[in-house]
C-alpha cells in the first residue's frame, strides 16, 4: 500500500494554484521548490580579503561633513567590528548592522572590492536583487553573475553617475527595456545619484520589471511568462546564477573633486543584501535541502544530480528533459523511464504489440552475446491509471526477430 501511495504522489498534477488578494501568485507551479530568502544560504568572499575596515583600528568621517571624524572602526571590538556578515544579518537592528572597507587611502589608485556571493548551486531568481548602503552609494559599480560557479562572469548590470564617463555606454533605465531587447545588459544612473546618507541608500538589479515585459505590469499573467521562460532557453538562464560579484570601482564622493586631506570620508558600506530565489531542480522537485552547507534539490520522476539533471540509473528509458511548466496550469512532468536492461534472451514479443501500447525502444549492447545488439523495448500502457508506468521487455534484434517487431 505504501509503494501505491507514492504512486499516486506522483500523479498528482506538478501543480497548485495559490490565490490571494493579488489573483493567482508567483508559486503557482508546484513541482518547483518556493522561492525563498537565498541568503541564508550563500558563502560570501572579499577581494582583496583584508579590505575590510579596522584591522588595524581606523576612524572615518561621514561623507556629508568632513569635520565629522568620530566613527570608528575596530576589528576586534564586536560593537566597533563591520565584518560581511552584517550584510546578511536580520534586519531592523538599531543602530544599524553593516560591512565597511577601509576608506581611500591610497587614492588616487582606485579603490576596488569584489563582494562575491556563491551559492554552490544553480538558482533561478525571483525577486530584485537589492543592496542597500549604509555609505552613500558608490559612484561606479557592475553586479555580475555565473552560471558556472565562478569560473566564468558576465555582467547583469553596469551602476554609475555618468555610464558614457565611465564605461562608455549611454545610460538606460529598465524601462527602456522591451520583450526584444530585455536580454541586454545597460548601463544605469538611476541608483547613483545623490549621495546623502539618508535617502536613495539602496542599488537594484530590478527582476520584476524584466519578468513584466511578459507577466504584464502587475505580474498577473505569469502563465505567459512561464511559457516564454519554458521555450527560451537564453531567456531562462538569464534569471539562473550560481553566484554573484560585486564590483564596487569608485566610492561615492559627493562632488566632482575629491578631497585628498580627507580621504577617511570615501568608503563602502553595506547593511543589507537582498536575494530572492530558489533552487533550480528542472521542475523536477518541490523541494530544496540545505544538509552540510549545500542545497540540493529533492529529485522525483526518477531524476538525480543536484539539479535533477539527469536520469537515475536503470531509468534511462528515454533521454532526460527537464519537466515544463506547458501545458499551463499543469504541466509536463517528463520523467525518466524505467529500462531494466535483461541479457537473456525472450520470445514473447507478441505481448508489445498489443494494440494502443507505445513502444520506447534502446540498443543495448549485450555482454553475454558479444555480437549480438539487444533491442530493449519498453511498452508504455496509456489506458492505464498511471500512463508513465513502464514495464521492460527485451528482445534478441537479430534481423528476422527485428523484422517481427515493426
Ligand atoms: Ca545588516
Amino acid at each position: 500500500p505504501f509503494f501505491l501511495l507514492l504512486l499516486t504522489l506522483h500523479l498528482l498534477p506538478p501543480s497548485s494554484q495559490v490565490y490571494s488578494d493579488e489573483g493567482l501568485t508567483w508559486d503557482y507551479m508546484a513541482c518547483q521548490p518556493e522561492a525563498a530568502d537565498m541568503t541564508q544560504y550563500l558563502k560570501v568572499t572579499l577581494d582583496p580579503p583584508n579590505i575590510t575596515c579596522g584591522d588595524p583600528p581606523e576612524t572615518y568621517c561621514a561623507l556629508e561633513n568632513p569635520y565629522m571624524c568620530n566613527n570608528e572602526c575596530d576589528a576586534s571590538t564586536e560593537e566597533l567590528a563591520h565584518p560581511p556578515e552584517l550584510m546578511f544579518d536580520i534586519e531592523g537592528r538599531n543602530p544599524t548592522t553593516f560591512w565597511q572597507s577601509t576608506s581611500w587611502k591610497k587614492y588616487p589608485k582606485a579603490l576596488l572590492v569584489n563582494v562575491t556571493l556563491s551559492w554552490n548551486k544553480t538558482i533561478e531568481l525571483t525577486d530584485d536583487i537589492v543592496l542597500t548602503f549604509e555609505s552613500g552609494r558608490p559612484e561606479q559599480m557592475v553586479l555580475e553573475k555565473s552560471l558556472d560557479y565562478g569560473r566564468t562572469w558576465q555582467p547583469y548590470q553596469f551602476y554609475a553617475t555618468d555610464c558614457l564617463d565611465a564605461f562608455t555606454m549611454e545610460p538606460k533605465t529598465v524601462q527602456d527595456l522591451t520583450q526584444h531587447t530585455l536580454l541586454d545588459i545597460i548601463c544605469t544612473e538611476d541608483y547613483s545619484r545623490g549621495y546623502v546618507w539618508k535617502y536613495d541608500k539602496t542599488v537594484r538589479f530590478e527582476i520584476k520589471d524584466r519578468f513584466a515585459l511578459f507577466a504584464g505590469p502587475r505580474l498577473h499573467n505569469m502563465a505567459s511568462l512561464y511559457g516564454q521562460l519554458d521555450t527560451t532557453k537564453n531567456l531562462r538562464d538569464f534569471f539562473t546564477i550560481t553566484d554573484l560579484r560585486i564590483r564596487l570601482l569608485r566610492p561615492a564622493t559627493g562632488a566632482t573633486m575629491v578631497d585628498e586631506n580627507n580621504l577617511s570620508r570615501y568608503f563602502y558600506a553595506i547593511s543589507d543584501i537582498k536575494v530572492q530565489g530558489r533552487c533550480k531542480c528542472n521542475l523536477h522537485a518541490n523541494s530544496c535541502v540545505y544538509d552540510k552547507e549545500k542545497l540540493s534539490c529533492e529529485c522525483e520522476h526518477n531524476t538525480t544530480g543536484p539539479d535533477c539533471g539527469r536520469c537515475k540509473k536503470n531509468y534511462q528509458g528515454r533521454a532526460w528533459s527537464a519537466g515544463s511548466y506547458l501545458p499551463i496550469p499543469k504541466g509536463t512532468a517528463n520523467i525518466c523511464e524505467y529500462a531494466k536492461t535483461y541479457t537473456g534472451i525472450q520470445s514473447n514479443n507478441e505481448q508489445v504489440l498489443h494494440s494502443g501500447m507505445k513502444v520506447v525502444e534502446k540498443w543495448v549492447y549485450s555482454q553475454f552475446l558479444p555480437f549480438f545488439f539487444l533491442k530493449v523495448v519498453q511498452k508504455k500502457r496509456p489506458h492505464c491509471k498511471n500512463p508513465n508506468l513502464t514495464k521492460c521487455i527485451c528482445l534478441i534484434s537479430s534481423p528476422n526477430i527485428s523484422s517481427h517487431l515493426k
